[in-house]
């Protein structure tokens, strides 16, 4: 007796989709496939080809993000044979090679193993692969990434030992395999490429001692194709300057350093009106682009990626397509009017296939 699936009108949907967008013909034999393959056993396997289009259309309908233009040459690495917590530390740790590459970094997407009907697929629980431990300290303040606090409490809890506890320890990968339970596992040193914060006109920068990681590599997010959930499914680009200096060494919540840089820079921190604190993020931003560019490693500034997001914009629009964005997450963080992503406004539709963030999947 046949099943009824839920999973059919998203199944079915994306197959239509993806034979129309690929020029593939007819789909009714794959979705006869597809539709047997459900009813038999509740879940339905995408092909290589379905997998690698659906994550980068995932991508282009990714509303938050300004780096959409190059979304067709994602490269998609499909290990949904893995589903054990130490094959898949393993090949998060390749994927941060290979996504490195020396500094020439390229977008990728490692896929494991999906959830199955009664049974769900494996799970990263760092945020991203690569993440500075925060050490709650007596006094209640926060050495290295407050951001992370939770997730070194539970690294702790699984037995990780804690790193040297400087600022910018990297934490383990805590990965849950399928039928498992979370476990710790270190990322080996060679694939954590990082980039130390000097400052072209000021020698003194070196010595705040700040660094960040040169791929960021979100990795709670599901990707969902099809009605399938991959829960993990690892996947990068490169940074935007702005990310690094105007967001996680900046914020109040996060490394704070406005008012030491300021100090440094021997701005008047006293009243509001001196803009210290605008001058300061400048510093900041151009000390990581800086950096950066010195180490080799790629990365992109605000200027020239609000271009390329509006060039994305007319491509698709010439390819009959509509592009989601919302505004917020668009605009950058620092001189936004000084962009032209901010001076117009975009569709707000929500699209699949999709990267999604399922709020009970973080630590
Ligand atoms: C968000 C830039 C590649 C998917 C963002 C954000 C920026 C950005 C600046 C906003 C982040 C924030 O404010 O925290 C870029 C650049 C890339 C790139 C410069 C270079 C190639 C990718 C790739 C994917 C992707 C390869 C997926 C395959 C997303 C998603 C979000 C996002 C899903 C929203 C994240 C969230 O909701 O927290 N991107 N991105 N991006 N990007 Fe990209
Ligand atoms: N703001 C976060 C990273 C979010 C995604 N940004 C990217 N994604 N550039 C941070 O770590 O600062 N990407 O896939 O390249």
């Amino acid at each position: 007796v046949p099943r009824t699936p839920e999973l059919w009108p998203a199944a079915s949907d994306f197959i239509r989709a993806h034979h129309a967008e690929e020029r593939l013909g007819d789909p009714a034999p794959r979705l006869a496939e597809a539709y047997a393959e459900i009813a038999e056993t509740g879940t339905y396997r995408h092909t290589e080809r379905e997998l690698t289009f659906g994550a980068r259309v995932a991508w282009r309908n990714a509303n938050r993000c300004i780096g959409r233009l190059y979304w067709n040459s994602l490269h998609v690495r499909d290990r949904r044979d893995l589903t054990a917590a130490e094959d898949i530390a393993a090949a998060c740790a390749d994927h941060l090679r290979g996504a490195s590459q020396g500094g020439r970094i390229r977008p990728l997407i490692t896929v494991f193993a999906p959830d199955a009907p009664d049974r769900p697929g494996p799970r990263i629980w760092n945020e991203q692969l690569i993440r500075y431990a925060g050490y709650v300290q007596r006094d209640g303040r926060v050495v290295g990434d407050p951001r992370n606090e939770g997730l070194t409490a539970l690294a702790r809890r699984l037995g990780w030992r804690g790193g040297d506890g400087t600022p910018f320890d990297v934490l383990p990968l805590i990965v849950q395999g399928t039928d498992d339970k979370p476990r710790c596992f270190d990322l080996p040193p060679d694939a954590v490429l990082e980039v130390p914060i000097e400052h072209e006109d000021h020698d003194w920068w070196a010595g705040l001692g700040l660094r960040w990681h040169a791929v960021p590599a979100l990795s709670t997010m599901c990707l969902e194709i099809g009605g399938i959930c991959y829960q993990a499914a690892p996947f990068n680009g490169w940074y935007m300057g702005t990310e690094i200096g105007a967001r996680n060494l900046a914020d109040t919540d996060r490394y704070d350093l406005l008012p030491r840089i300021a100090e440094r820079l021997g701005l008047d921190t006293t009243s509001d009106r001196s803009l210290w604190k605008d001058r300061a993020l400048v510093e900041l931003n151009r000390a990581v682009l800086y950096s950066f560019d010195r180490a080799g490693v790629t990365v992109t500034d605000h200027h020239t990626e609000s271009r390329r997001f509006l060039t994305h914009l007319d491509r698709e629009e010439r390819k009959g397509r509509t592009v989601g964005a919302d505004w917020s997450w668009i605009v950058p963080p620092i001189s936004g009017s000084a962009t032209p992503v901010f001076h117009r406004t975009y569709d707000t539709t929500e699209r699949t296939p999709a990267y999604v963030q399922h709020p009970e999947a973080l630590a």
